[in-house]
């Protein structure tokens, strides 16, 4: 369950660190069997793509699914993000990208921490992501590219747009990189997209600049995010607070369970 030092050096290094196949098979489906539950449940937490009916994103599934609730504190994932972080952490946020076949739409150069600065106060960047593929992601499904050590320079944008993209959460575009911007990090940086099977996890900074292209493939990319926030770091909006389902206020600390979530659920309903 612990991450080796080079492990560890390589996330602080790059900014990432992939973890591949850590979950089996039978987990994925039912973590896909889960979101698909879930994607039916109405509310604001479903984001649609611009202008149509297909689903963009699911938020807080893990505050009604069983399977995320145990995957959130399964000792794979939980174990390695608090010895990158912090003992003491809770989910921040909770997402998953569906990206379906033939048109998920793009999600524009960002870094993440950027927008919750601005759209939660978050004081400080000491936040963990996790993307756990639910589809193998290749060079064709819209993987995720990162700038790797783009994280150590700091926040690249100050402001967003004026006009958001949606009301229901920040979208990428509402914060993202100006072309200029973009090149001259890719520049210094390059770029990579992980890539593996479903069940492989990919450990990511909240200030590595990322983005992801359209998905004009006929394979579906959906893709799980969640970010884990140190419990001494809470948001502290000047305003109105954004909704629980999009800045979670759960903010107990997690503890791992004994065993990974499959079995924990096996026990639950044997
Ligand atoms: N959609 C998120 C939010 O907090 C922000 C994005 O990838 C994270 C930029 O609304
Ligand atoms: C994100 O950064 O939230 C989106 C990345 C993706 O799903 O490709
Ligand atoms: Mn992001």
């Amino acid at each position: 369950m612990r991450l080796t030092q080079s492990q560890v050096d390589q996330y602080h290094d790059n900014g990432f660190l992939m973890l591949e196949s850590l979950l089996d098979v039978e987990e994925v489906e039912s973590l896909r069997a889960a979101f698909a539950r879930d994607s039916e449940v109405p509310g604001p937490q479903v984001v649609t793509e611009e202008g149509g009916t297909e689903v963009r994103a699911v938020y807080s599934s893990h505050q009604r699914q069983p399977e995320y609730a145990g995957l959130v504190r399964d000792p794979r994932i939980l174990a390695p993000v608090q010895q990158l972080l912090t003992d003491d952490v809770y989910i921040y946020q909770f997402k998953i990208n569906a990206k379906p076949a033939f048109g998920g739409d793009k999600w524009a150069w960002h870094q993440d921490y950027l927008a919750w600065r601005l759209a939660d106060q978050l004081p400080a960047p000491r936040q963990v992501n996790i993307g756990v593929f639910l589809d193998d992601v290749t060079e064709f499904n819209g993987p995720v590219i990162f700038l790797p050590g783009s994280h150590r320079g700091g926040l690249v944008r100050e402001g967003r747009a004026d006009a958001a993209k949606s009301d229901q959460h920040l979208d990428p575009d509402d914060i993202s990189l100006t072309p200029e911007q973009l090149a001259e990090h890719v520049d210094r940086h390059g770029m990579t997209s992980p890539k593996g099977p479903a069940g492989s996890v990919v450990l990511f900074s909240p200030e590595i600049v990322h983005g992801s292209a359209p998905n004009m493939s006929p394979f579906a990319r959906r893709l799980l995010i969640a970010t884990y926030n140190d419990t001494a770091n809470l948001p502290r909006p000047a305003g109105d607070p954004r909704p629980d389902y999009v800045v979670c206020r759960d903010t107990e600390p997690l503890r791992a369970l004994p065993a990974p979530f499959s079995e924990s659920l096996r026990a639950v309903t044997a």
